[in-house]
Order: C-alpha cells, then sequence, then structure tokens
C-alpha cells in the first residue's frame, strides 16, 4: 500500500508517517554498512518524470517498509510498503522493490529503507531525460569521421580530422572488371562504428533505422531542438542534419556499376589507442554481401521517405536514395545467398550473418511503403519470421514496425490487424516477463550478450512499438523500466551512459577517449554492459580480469574491455530513441 502526501505533507500525515517510522528513518540516518560506491538502493540516476511508473530496486531480503524524503530538510513525502523479496537469477540475488509512482510533484528526492543507507538523491522533473536524448544524438557527431571537431561544438573533446577516406582501396575480395583490386574510390564521412575507427554497412542498417524511426514516431520532439552540431539552426532537424553525416557515406558505399554495397570499409588491422589524426591511413573496401546490400536498401528506401520532406535541402537527395535502395534489392534478388567471410589478411570487426530472410523482410517492408508495389509486400509476408527484439543480425521487427508505423498505407483491415497483433505480442510477451521478474525488466540471463544495454532498451524500443498501437500503460511503465536498468536501476549502480548520472563509466573503450588525454571520456556514449562471455578476458588479465561471472555482473570498467565497455553506434541509437520515447510518450499528469 502507497500514501502520497502532497510535498508539504500536512502535519497530520506527516506526523503519522514519523510515528509509523521512528526506528526506520533512526537506522536509515545511523546505517553505515555497504559499499558507498554502489548503494544498495538501486535507483534511475537521471530520476523521473512527473507522471511516469517509479521503481526502485532494494537489495535486501527483509526489507518491508520504504520512506521517501525531500533531499535536504527530510521531509516525509511518501511511505509505503516494499513488495516481497524474490531472487533475481541473472545477478544471483534477493532483492524487493519499491513502488514510488505516487511520487509525482517535481524535486529532489532520496529513498530510505530500514537497515541501508538512503539512495542517491533523485530528481522528478518535466524534463529529466530531454538532455540525455541531446547527449545520445550529439555523440554520433563526437564519432564522425573525416571531421575535425571545432571546439565551439565538442568543447574539450575538440579534435583533428581523420580518415578522410577519399583515397580508399578496392580490396581484392570486392574487385570487379570495373573496379579492379587496388583501383580507388572515394567514400568520405559517416561514423566511426564504436570503439574502433572502421565503417560496417550492415551495423549501420540498425542504426540508421533507429534514428530514423525516432524523427518518424516524434518528431514533435525532434523538431526545434540544438544539439550544438555545426549544422544546428538551419531549416532541418539535427537529427537529419547528424543521420546525412552517414546517409552520405553509405550511399557512396554503393557499386554504380552493379548496385552492390561493399561490406565495409576499413583497415586491415585495428588501430592502436591513438587519435583518428595520428591514425592508419590506408583504407579498403571489402566484399559486397547480401546482408550489406540489403540493410542499404531498406535504409535508403526509409530515407527516401523521410527526407521527401526536406526535398528543398536536400534536393534530389529523395530520388537518389530511391534509386539506391531499388539498385540494390536488384543485386540482392540475383545474389541472395553472399554471407560476408572475412579474407585472410582482414582483422577488424566482421558483422557476419548468414540468414537473410530477415533482411529480405525488412527491405521489402521499406519499399513496399516508399513504392506502395504490392509485389515488395508480397515479398515481406514470405521472407518475415514473427517480430523479435533486433539487432544487427535480426531485423524482421523493423520491417514490421514502419508497417505499423505507416499501417494508413497497408491495403486492408486484415493485414492491418495482423501487423498490429505481431507487435502486440512481441509487447505482451516482453511485459510479462518485466512484470514476473525479481528486477522488474524483461532482461533474463541470456539477453546480457555482447552490447546488453542496447539489448534493454531495444526491448524497450518494441514495447514502445506495442504502446503506439494499444495505449497500453504497462507497456509504457515496462519501456520505462528498462531506460531505469540502464540508467542505474542495476546491480552495478551504474548509468551506463558516459557522463549522465552520479556514477558512469570512466574508462570506455573507445580510441578517442583513451587517447585524448582528458580524464572523462567523451560524453552521451553508452557502455555495451555486462557481458558473461567475456571474450576481452585476455586483454584484461592484467586489468585484474571481471569481478563476477554472473550475467548481470560481468562488467569491467576498463578501456581494455572491448566485450563489455565498448559504445558503438547500434547501441547508442535506441538510447537516443527510448529517451526521446519515453520524453515525450509520458503523460503531463
Ligand atoms: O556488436 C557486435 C557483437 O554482436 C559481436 O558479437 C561482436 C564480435 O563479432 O562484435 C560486435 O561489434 C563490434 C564490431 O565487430 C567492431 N566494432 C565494434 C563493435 C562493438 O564491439
Amino acid at each position: 500500500m502507497l500514501h502520497t502526501p502532497p510535498t508539504t505533507p500536512s502535519p497530520l500525515l506527516r506526523a503519522l508517517a514519523l510515528a509509523a517510522l521512528p526506528l526506520l528513518s533512526l537506522l536509515a540516518r545511523q546505517a553505515t554498512g555497504g559499499d558507498p560506491a554502489t548503494p544498495a538502493i538501486r535507483l534511475n540516476q537521471l530520476g523521473f518524470l512527473p507522471a511516469a511508473g517509479k521503481l526502485a530496486v532494494v537489495e535486501s531480503a527483509d526489507a518491508r517498509r520504504f520512506e521517501v524524503v525531500r533531499d535536504g530538510d527530510d521531509a516525509v513525502v511518501v511511505v509505503g510498503d516494499m513488495a516481497p523479496a524474490a531472487e533475481w537469477a541473472p545477478a544471483g540475488r534477493r532483492v524487493a522493490i519499491a513502488d514510488l509512482t505516487g511520487l509525482s510533484v517535481p524535486g529532489r528526492y532520496r529513498l530510505r529503507v530500514e537497515g541501508l543507507p538512503p539512495s542517491d538523491p533523485f530528481p522528478v522533473g518535466p524534463e529529466v531525460y530531454a538532455a540525455l536524448a541531446d547527449a545520445a544524438l550529439k555523440g554520433f557527431y563526437f564519432n564522425r569521421a573525416g571531421a575535425s571537431l571545432e571546439a565551439a561544438h565538442a568543447g574539450r573533446h575538440a579534435r583533428a580530422a581523420g580518415h578522410a577516406d577519399t583515397e580508399v582501396e578496392i580490396h581484392a575480395s570486392a574487385a570487379s572488371a570495373t573496379r579492379p583490386a587496388g583501383s580507388v574510390i572515394s567514400a568520405p564521412g559517416g561514423w566511426y562504428d564504436a570503439g574502433d575507427y572502421n565503417k560496417y554497412v550492415v551495423n549501420s542498417g540498425i542504426t540508421m533505422y533507429t534514428l530514423l524511426a525516432a524523427w518518424e514516431d516524434f518528431p514533435g520532439f525532434f523538431r526545434g531542438r540544438d544539439v550544438g552540431i555545426p549544422e544546428s539552426g538551419d531549416a532541418v532537424p539535427d537529427l537529419l542534419d547528424e543521420a546525412w553525416w552517414n546517409l552520405r557515406w553509405m550511399l557512396a558505399m554503393q557499386d554504380p556499376d552493379d548496385g552492390g554495397v561493399y561490406h565495409k570499409l576499413t583497415n586491415l588491422r585495428f588501430d592502436g589507442a591513438v587519435m583518428p589524426g595520428a591514425a592508419r591511413k590506408r583504407r579498403y573496401v571489402v566484399q559486397k554481401g547480401t546482408a550489406a546490400a540489403l540493410d542499404f536498401a531498406a535504409v535508403m528506401a526509409q530515407a527516401a521517405r523521410v527526407y521527401a520532406e526536406f526535398e528543398p535541402q536536400f534536393p534530389g537527395v529523395p530520388a537518389r536514395m530511391r534509386e539506391a535502395a531499388e539498385r540494390a534489392w536488384a543485386w540482392a534478388l540475383a545474389h541472395p545467398d553472399v554471407p560476408y567471410r572475412q579474407p585472410d589478411d582482414v582483422a577488424t570487426g566482421a558483422y557476419g550473418d548468414d540468414s537473410f530472410a530477415d533482411e529480405f523482410a525488412w527491405a521489402a517492408a521499406e519499399l513496399f511503403l516508399l513504392t506502395g508495389d504490392a509485389a515488395y509486400l508480397r515479398a515481406f509476408e514470405r521472407h518475415a519470421a514473427e517480430p523479435a527484439v533486433p539487432s544487427w543480425a535480426q531485423v524482421d521487427a523493423l520491417g514490421w514496425s514502419s508497417l505499423a508505423r505507416h499501417r494508413d498505407r497497408l491495403p486492408d483491415d486484415a493485414t492491418r490487424e495482423r501487423v498490429a497483433a505481431a507487435i502486440d505480442a512481441l509487447a505482451e510477451r516482453l511485459a510479462t516477463r518485466s512484470r514476473e521478474a525479481a528486477w522488474r525488466i524483461a532482461m533474463g540471463p541470456e539477453d546480457f550478450v555482447w552490447g546488453s544495454s542496447a539489448q534493454a532498451l531495444n526491448q524497450a524500443l518494441m514495447l514502445v512499438q506495442g504502446y503506439r498501437l494499444t495505449a497500453r500503460r504497462d507497456y509504457l511503465d515496462a519501456a520505462q523500466s528498462q531506460l531505469d536498468y540502464v540508467l542505474g536501476r542495476n546491480p552495478l549502480g551504474v548509468s551506463f551512459v558516459t557522463g549522465h548520472g552520479l556514477r558512469t563509466p570512466m574508462r570506455i573503450h573507445h580510441r578517442p577517449s583513451q587517447a585524448d588525454g582528458i580524464v572523462e571520456p567523451v560524453p552521451g556514449l553508452l557502455s555495451g554492459g555486462p557481458n558473461p562471455r567475456q571474450q576481452d578476458l585476455d586483454e584484461c588479465t592484467a586489468a585484474g580480469g571481471y569481478p563476477s561471472k554472473l550475467p548481470a555482473l560481468s562488467w569491467l570498467d576498463q578501456d581494455c574491455s572491448y566485450a563489455s565497455n565498448e559504445i558503438a553506434i547500434n547501441w547508442n541509437a535506441p538510447l537516443v530513441y527510448v529517451a526521446a520515447a519515453i520524453q515525450a510518450l509520458t503523460p503531463a499528469e
């Protein structure tokens, strides 16, 4: 049971609350146990919107009551009972939930629980995720390839340009009659993929989808925002200016002669931990493949749709994107099963994926929405499996979500209902898992993969799709819970976004952050998060290895840890999406 006195509690309520909790308050003030660096009360460190669902996780098996006090004068504003403790397998801990949802008056608070130190202060306010969405988008600017970042936009993270990529060699694996091995093309711009300096088409696929979907779903949020990039203030939303930086590069990754798309633009080996300007200059485009062609086709079709509104600022670009999409699709039809095979002399990220039905489905969905040609819808139906939480290698859900977003363009009610039902089924599954889990999130042990923070956010993204279709409040609350996990309500007590939260990653695997001589990493970047496979164990032995093998604890804030503490564009994109979604969708009161 939860009581929610007004911010300034009536003397009677306050007296009652205090009478009920004298021992609790005393103990809370006196408690000294626990590691002060990771308080046992786990909360979203950026706080909550006033009308949001608000949960805290308390790592205690026998806590019964909680109280929320105003930071500063300690006035008790909410008291309540904890839910009974239960085991959460990914961290092997018994935890109990405190539901503070009734706390809706803007302010700054702490949570107190008997026997534990009080929580960190957290805000309740009307804009708590707006700066996060901006910073997550700005993270892409910080990862621009071939750009010098000026102090006016990058502040102390200003740096010189590297990797111009205006003279890139055709690798032997990509040779064609018109572009033999060793011939040179120009493919400048784009974003560095992650902590490394290479550029990968497949991973740009889901990344671009997610950013463009954020625009399509929340134009009111993104229109007019100023995130401080060189293009800020022009007639194009910053989100679409930033997205264009990578789309332009992607266009150059298509072979104009046959419509095929190179898998990646890369060094032969990873650069050392140096700034971009000091890195290797010799770069290659490597092997065309089916996944690259289809991801490219999907992105260009989606982008042609989105940028049509900005034709005056991008003259001829939507038509060029449409043609590029159709040519890549045609190439994929002619080459339906060309997996990426890493050549012997190339050692950088593979992004290899041998099953293409999901890429066919996604590209077909976007091309149908762009052209209205029913043949594409039939192709979608032939290839699509039921939607699953998306990742760079699993993109069915992107096609389903685009069709749901534009269901007015579907031919009949039966198709509309089928699309909505498929997404709702996934959202329902995720919401149920979240409700039944002791930690009240949908992440099971199997979800702690390489990039688990993004897995949590992509689960949120699908819950948001479900919410947009059904207005079911439990979907929105479950999405909020996923964001809470990423922003500190996790067993490590860390907000996984650099610079946003009270305890944040300091030693991300990100070459500029490692090499720039600044203690703080580049802000607004999402750490990959716990990953019990620990593929970087050899490199991290000197740093002491991981503290635990348990799925949700297997994280190392060291720059050696590319498997748990790298950053990546496909992880930051759902951070942009979910931060904007929760900010935009949560009712004002
Ligand atoms: O995110 C990718 C993950 O799913 C793979 O398991 C892993 C190993 O192949 O690669 C991850 O992607 C990395 C890419 O290969 C190179 N740039 C950094 C990416 C994030 O770590």
